[in-house]
């Protein structure tokens, strides 16, 4: 390392690595069966370990078939002879002054085993799809592996979506059992999530809803349907047989967004992903028995999945949850925490960062922060200053910093540095993980070579790779397996250096991400378009210094109405309750006309120009780039004109 400060040592060399690479790369098909051997415990033997194929005319992608085994079993049962007393979950509420849990992997053992004789009794069959619409307790990740126990595929919705969203995911996957709270605590908030499930549910029958009771405050109840969870739970045994399931067998959907339509239910299987959200675990993150780990990540999303709860605990890590958020009480939240449970393994998104660095030193200083040895990022691009400020102020110099590109579809690390081994050039996630082939094309479809820039795709697959979209598998085909033929591509744009450092430049499609979620436009767009007085709308992504990006949009009145405060409060509610509360815009355009092509597509490339302020009078058009196939080059005039800011 050419920095002065000493870093903290990891287990890996330079030549073990190394070593692990050649074989990854060279024969994929080996290197994970060795692995799976090594870090699962299995029923039975698989026969074929890989059997995949990128081909558009018939994707396929297959592991470990013939393998069984159970995901639960592997992330708690396998542990108790050697860690029934260590600590599985610390759970740290949202304020500082309620009491913490702490669930020990027996305790996890007994809890889950419960929660999945829960699910029996109201008549969950493997492969049946579980609702889980939590806050940030260790019963979500409870009601995971009691899913995961019996073979019933789990949807988690993250709690910031809007009952509009919840009842869409829950239709999606025709799931007929929810699982949820009464509420959730967020910065001394409660977040009313049953209310919305009641919501969600109006007019839908034959479901049942679990209901854990955390906040306490009174809900509505509907008979029949409603179960508390703490009392079917005296009534259930505290014991419950992990059943063996093909490696194949759906683990869970987890619904993300795209460019176009309705969030997308990518399946998750069972034996490829857990060893894959294990492997990368342990070697991101230089795993050691004795460490303390804490993702800030929700459980709603893929970090939480991978990193929260399938990872770590198959791995036999102490995984802290936190329910909060980090500016409350006060923005030193998560270093208290850190201080608190000797925290050594912290994994967060650059927008937490930059808005923590925003507040100043003194917040993170006061805490002793010696326990840290690796820092995490993901989500989003960091930029060169939060990096220097996580590494400097927040890791003292001391920590090693791993910025980690993936994906939901990915379900775990694909470009990340290897603590120890991988120089980190800030803003790089550098090097590709054990198996992964990067490849760049141009718009051609073209591979480049050496230093180049274009589409980040991948060559062939890996085991943690989502299956399918479910219940639309041509979609899948097209979504990721059309554009570049013969590659998984990612929608993202890369660039990779002389030194084969790969840089994230951001989606290539028309997904924004907003401190660290990811949001689709077509979304957004059907909630702004439901208003009675607005004809048509397109928003886009322009650069927010803390959240990375924010929501710009443009839209056309209907005849004789005209944009005003009132209809933009309105507007922003109704993304509040299509989409939930992490979606708002940042400013709303009335606009005459959108710049359309000939064939009626909005060219989202002009608008994203103009918002971002890149064209502020006529002299500056060249900035746009061609804009003769536009139909109506003289709406730009307007739109550069009436920019908010
Ligand atoms: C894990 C997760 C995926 C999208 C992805 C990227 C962006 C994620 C990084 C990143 C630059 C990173 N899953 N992204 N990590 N961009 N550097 N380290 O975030 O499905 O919700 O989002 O997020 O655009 O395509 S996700």
């Amino acid at each position: 390392m050419s920095d002065s400060t000493i870093l903290s040592p990891t287990a890996h060399s330079h030549a073990f690595v190394q070593s692990q690479r050649e074989a990854a790369f060279n024969d994929p098909a080996t290197y994970w069966a060795t692995q799976a051997k090594e870090l699962l415990a299995w029923r039975s033997q698989w026969h074929t370990t890989k059997d995949t194929s990128f081909d558009p005319k018939n994707v396929n992608i297959r592991w470990f078939d013939g393998g069984t085994l159970n995901v639960a079993e592997n992330c708690i049962d396998r542990h108790l002879a050697t860690r029934g007393d260590k600590p599985a979950i610390i759970w740290e509420p949202d304020s500082p002054h309620d009491p913490k849990r702490i669930l020990t992997y027996s305790d996890l053992h007994r809890e889950v085993s419960r929660a999945a004789n829960m699910l029996l009794s109201l008549g969950v069959k493997p492969g049946d799809r579980v609702t889980i619409y939590m806050p940030m307790i260790p019963e979500a990740a409870i009601a995971m592996l009691a899913c995961a126990r019996i073979g019933a595929p789990h949807s988690v919705v993250f709690g910031g979506f809007s009952a509009q969203a919840l009842r869409s995911r829950i239709e999606d996957c025709e799931s007929s059992v929810i699982i949820t709270a009464d509420g959730g605590m967020r910065g001394g908030k409660v977040i009313d999530l049953k209310n919305n499930v009641d919501t969600a549910l109006e007019g839908l029958s034959d479901t049942k809803v679990l209901v854990f009771r955390h906040t306490g405050h009174r809900v509505s109840w509907v008979e029949e349907r409603d179960i508390w969870w703490q009392e079917l739970a005296e009534t259930v045994a505290a014991e419950c047989e992990a059943k063996p399931f093909d490696a194949e067998h759906p683990l869970f959907i987890l619904y993300t967004s795209g460019s176009t339509g309705k969030p997308k239910g990518l399946l998750h299987t069972s034996g490829g992903y857990l060893l894959y959200a294990t492997h990368t675990f342990q070697h991101v993150f230089d795993y050691q028995e004795e460490d303390v780990y804490w993702c800030t990540a929700d459980v709603g999303w893929i970090t939480g999945h991978s990193y929260i709860v399938y990872g770590p605990l198959a791995a036999g890590a102490t995984t802290l949850m936190f329910e909060g958020v980090p500016t409350y009480p006060d923005a030193g939240r998560f270093w208290e925490i850190v201080e608190k449970y000797r925290v050594s393994l912290f994994y967060t998104a650059p927008t937490a960062i930059r808005m923590l660095q925003r507040e100043g030193d003194d917040f993170v200083t006061r805490y002793d922060r010696s326990s840290l040895r690796i820092l995490g990022s993901v989500g989003e691009p960091i930029n060169p200053e939060a990096w220097q400020w996580y590494h400097t102020v927040v890791g003292n110099k001391t920590c090693h910093l791993v910025d980690t590109w993936w994906q939901t579809e990915t379900g775990g690390h694909m470009i990340t540095p290897l603590p120890g081994v991988d120089e980190t050039p800030p803003g790089s996630a550098t090097q590709p993980y054990f198996g992964i082939r990067p490849v760049l094309h141009n718009t051609d479809g073209q591979a480049l070579e050496a230093a180049a820039s274009g589409a980040l795709c991948i060559a062939d697959s890996w085991p943690g790779q989502a299956r399918t979209i479910w219940g639309d598998h041509a979609r899948f085909v097209e979504t990721y397996f059309s554009a570049f033929p013969g590659t998984y591509f990612s929608g993202d744009a890369a660039n990779r250096d002389e030194q084969g450092n790969y840089w994230i430049e951001g989606r290539m499609d028309d997904v924004i991400n907003m401190a660290g979620h990811r949001l689709g436009t077509a979304e957004i767009e059907a909630a702004i378009n439901a208003h009675s007085d607005i004809a048509e709308s397109a928003v886009v992504g322009i650069p927010d210094d803390i959240k990375g990006q924010a929501i710009y949009a443009f839209v056309i009145m209907k005849p004789n109405k005209h944009l005003d405060d009132e209809i933009r409060t309105a507007i922003n509610g109704l993304l509040r309750r299509e989409v939930g509360p992490i979606a708002s815009l940042k400013y709303i355009q009335e606009a005459p006309g959108l710049p359309k092509t000939r064939s009626g597509k909005i060219m989202r490339r002009i608008l994203r120009k103009i918002a971002a302020g890149e064209v502020t009078s006529k002299n500056h058009y060249d900035k746009l780039g061609d804009i003769s196939t536009l139909v109506n080059p003289e709406q730009v005039d307007a739109l550069v004109e009436g920019r908010l800011q």
